[in-house]
This record gives C-alpha cells, sequence and structure tokens, in this order.
C-alpha cells in the first residue's frame, strides 16, 4: 500500500538586516575608486584592469531585484571587507545554519499544527554547508527533538525541490510518516560582493516545508500529485571552493574561482527552454491544462527569465498574481526562492486548485513539485 503525501506547513526565516541597491551600488563603487588608486600603475601598464562603477538602473532593469535580507551587511557594505563578518561559534553553540533552519522548521510545524514529536526525518537541503560533518540535518534534528534520522543534500538552487521530492517518496512508500525540509541559504557568504556583474544577485533566507501523510493533515493541505528531477552537467554556474584548498601546492586562499561564478547569459538562454519544457512535459503527463494551473511558484532569480518561462510553460500569459514573485525583496536566495513565493502566495488557492514549484540553477538543475490544494 502506498501513502499519499502533502504539504502541511511552511515556514520562513528571514533575516533582520536589508541591504538596498542603493547601499550596495555606494559600497561597491567606493571599493572600485578605492581598487583603481591602489592598482593605478598596474593598471596604466595594462597588468591590471580598472574596475567600472556598478549602477542601480542596471540592477533592477537586469534582474527585478531591489533589496535583499543579509545576516550581516556591516562588513558587505564596508569597501576593505567586503564579505559578510560572520563570527565563528563554538562547537557548544548551534551553527548558523541551524539557527536559521530551526526557526524555519518551527513555524512550518506551527502552521501544520504539528510538533517534533510528530516528525520522522529532516533533511537539510541548500547550496552550501557551513561545515563538512557532523551534518547540518543532524543538528537541527536535535535542536528540534525529533527521532529518527537526519541527512545533508546540496543540488545548489534547485535543492528544496529535490529535498521535498525525496521526502515525498520515502513518506509515499511507508519509510516514514513525515519530513522537514529545511533549506537555509546563507549566500552572502559565497558571493563575490567585489565583482560588479554578480553582486546584487543574493540574499540570505532559510525555509521549511513539512511534508506528511495526507491523512495526517489536521487543516487544509497541498497533496504532492508528483514531483519530477532533472540534472544536466554545466560549468555555467560553478564554484570551486572545497575541501581540497588547503592541499593546494600553490598555497592560494583567495581566488575569484573559491566564490560563485556564472556565465549569466549562458545560463538564461540555456537554462529557460530546459525549465518550459520540463514545466509543460511534467503538466502534460499528470494531465493538467494550462487553464487548470492556477500557480507558478519559480525559482527566484530574474524577474524576465521568470515571465519568460511562465508564458512559454503555460502557453499563455500568466494572468496578475498567478506566478509571483518575491525576488524583488529577497533577491536570489537560492533553493528557498521559491519555497519564499509558495508559503507566501499560497494561501488563497481553491479546494481543488493546482500549482507548481519549480527551481532550477547550478548543475544544472531543475525540479517541479505539482500540488492539488485540498481545503
Ligand atoms: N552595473 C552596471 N553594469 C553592469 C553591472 C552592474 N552591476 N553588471 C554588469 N554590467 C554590464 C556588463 O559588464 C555588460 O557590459 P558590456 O555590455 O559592456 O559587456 C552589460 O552590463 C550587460 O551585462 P550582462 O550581459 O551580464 O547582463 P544581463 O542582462 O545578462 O544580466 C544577469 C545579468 C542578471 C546575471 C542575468 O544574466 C541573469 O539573471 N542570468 C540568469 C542567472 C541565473 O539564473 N543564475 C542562476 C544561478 S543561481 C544558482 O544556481 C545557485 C547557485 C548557488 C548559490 C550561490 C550563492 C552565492
Amino acid at each position: 500500500m502506498t501513502n499519499t503525501p502533502a504539504i502541511t506547513g511552511t515556514g520562513v526565516f528571514t533575516p533582520k538586516q536589508t541591504i538596498t541597491n542603493a547601499e550596495l551600488v555606494t559600497a561597491f563603487n567606493a571599493y572600485a575608486d578605492k581598487f583603481n588608486v591602489e592598482h593605478a600603475d598596474a593598471i596604466a601598464a595594462g597588468v591590471v584592469e580598472a574596475l567600472d562603477h556598478s549602477s542601480e538602473e542596471f540592477i533592477f532593469k537586469a534582474s527585478g531585484i531591489e533589496k535583499r535580507y543579509v545576516i550581516d551587511k556591516s562588513g558587505v557594505l564596508d569597501p576593505d571587507v567586503m564579505h559578510p563578518l560572520l563570527r565563528q561559534r563554538s562547537d557548544d553553540e548551534q551553527s548558523l545554519m541551524a539557527e536559521m533552519g530551526v526557526d524555519a522548521a518551527n513555524k512550518a510545524l506551527a502552521q501544520a499544527g504539528k510538533t517534533a514529536a510528530d516528525v520522522d526525518a529532516v533533511i537539510c537541503a541548500a547550496s552550501n554547508m557551513e561545515r563538512a560533518y557532523p551534518a547540518i540535518a543532524i543538528e537541527i534534528q536535535d535542536l528540534l527533538g525529533v527521532k529518527g534520522f537526519a541527512f545533508d543534500m546540496n543540488v545548489a538552487c534547485s535543492s528544496a525541490t529535490f529535498g521535498i521530492q525525496a521526502a515525498a517518496d520515502m513518506v509515499r512508500s511507508g519509510s516514514i510518516r513525515s519530513a522537514l525540509v529545511v533549506n537555509p541559504e546563507i549566500c552572502s557568504a559565497h558571493l563575490e560582493w567585489r565583482d560588479r556583474d554578480c553582486h546584487f544577485i543574493f540574499g540570505d533566507v532559510a525555509t521549511a516545508t513539512l511534508i506528511e501523510r495526507r491523512e495526517d493533515a489536521i487543516g487544509p493541505y497541498f497533496e504532492i500529485k508528483s514531483t519530477r528531477c532533472a540534472t544536466e552537467f554545466s560549468n555555467n554556474i560553478r564554484n570551486n571552493n572545497g575541501f581540497l584548498r588547503r592541499s593546494r601546492p600553490d598555497g592560494v586562499k583567495d581566488r575569484r574561482d573559491m566564490q560563485f561564478m556564472q556565465n549569466g547569459r549562458k545560463v538564461f538562454k540555456e537554462v529557460l527552454p530546459m525549465v518550459a519544457k520540463h514545466i509543460a512535459s511534467h503538466m502534460a503527463d499528470e494531465g493538467v491544462a494550462s487553464e487548470d494551473m492556477k500557480r507558478l511558484w519559480l525559482h527566484q532569480a530574474n524577474k524576465a527569465m521568470n515571465d519568460f518561462i511562465g508564458k512559454k510553460a503555460l502557453g499563455r500569459l500568466p494572468e496578475a498574481g498567478e506566478q509571483p514573485n518575491i525576488l524583488q525583496d529577497y533577491a536570489n536566495t537560492s533553493s528557498a526562492g521559491s519555497i519564499i513565493a509558495f508559503s507566501q502566495n499560497s494561501d488563497d488557492l481553491g479546494d481543488g486548485d493546482y500549482g507548481l514549484i519549480c527551481s532550477f540553477g547550478a548543475g544544472y538543475s531543475v525540479g517541479s513539485v505539482l500540488l492539488q490544494r485540498h481545503l
């Protein structure tokens, strides 16, 4: 006998600090001016390239982003630092990712009317882990007081949907009753704030999703009709940081490719058709027509990209509110973006309405979760 999985609660942890585009550009331009003065001779000799100023107009026009939440803005906005300053915590303190994740998880449990005793597994699915081991998920499990098991996984921007597929499949098979999929994303720590091509892209946040057996839902829920994940290798979004860093004979500790790198134009061109096709074929295989799809909760990277995907996937222009964006406030929060959009824009769906969460990003990876609302 198989069970039917459902999303019964979601939660979002939003950091207290924000950085507007104006603040970001002021800091970057001060850094660029300083860099150009310090490297004036090398720039004049043609050995080093001068840095151009960033622009608020460009950022908004190219991405739709207006601001982002971060754990620490003081370091990011200091032209002498240009990265967040996050103090080293002792081994006896909870880690930062666990702290953010627990906050989001408690909100998801509260929304579902459940407690840790109702949860059998915790998956921490995110673009980067704060340490190699023990797993952040096991720390979150411990802090929540969940029995059962926990593990970490990483599929970059698609971590949440891939995590939901793993959880839903376990619920379906009966190996667990329920799981929390938690996505703490400290993107500010792996973004290169000194590169104007990408310094505006990311923000910090954590999301959590509770997946349970449909019959265990106390209130309204979203039945998980099906999930679909796909990957295709690409170097167009890459970060070469990793545990081999210390072993490199050249001893280089701070190289550009040790932070987030992307060929944004290529990503745009290659990922768009991949995602549009993925959503359309997922809907076709499930017999859900475009007019029956009431909501798309897409990965939050770029407004133009989402507009295009919505139109292509549905074969029509999505009506106002059918494809909510939150990226203007949060920027790209990697795997958490589509879950924030879902969490903040799903209450109004009616009984029987269909909606689809879709993430996409590094890998390349694309994951979709087809949902049906039950009141
Ligand atoms: N201010 C002024 N001018 C700028 C700036 C700036 N800040 N940045 C670039 N320019 C200039 C460029 O130099 C270029 O100048 P020129 O024409 O003279 O060469 C011009 O503006 C146009 O630049 P682009 O072609 O790069 O601009 P685009 O219109 O392509 O916009 C975007 C850039 C917004 C990056 C766009 O390409 C995009 O959104 N692409 C898709 C990106 C995407 O979806 N990526 C997904 C990655 S996220 C993911 O998978 C998770 C990874 C793990 C998380 C990492 C956390 C840090």
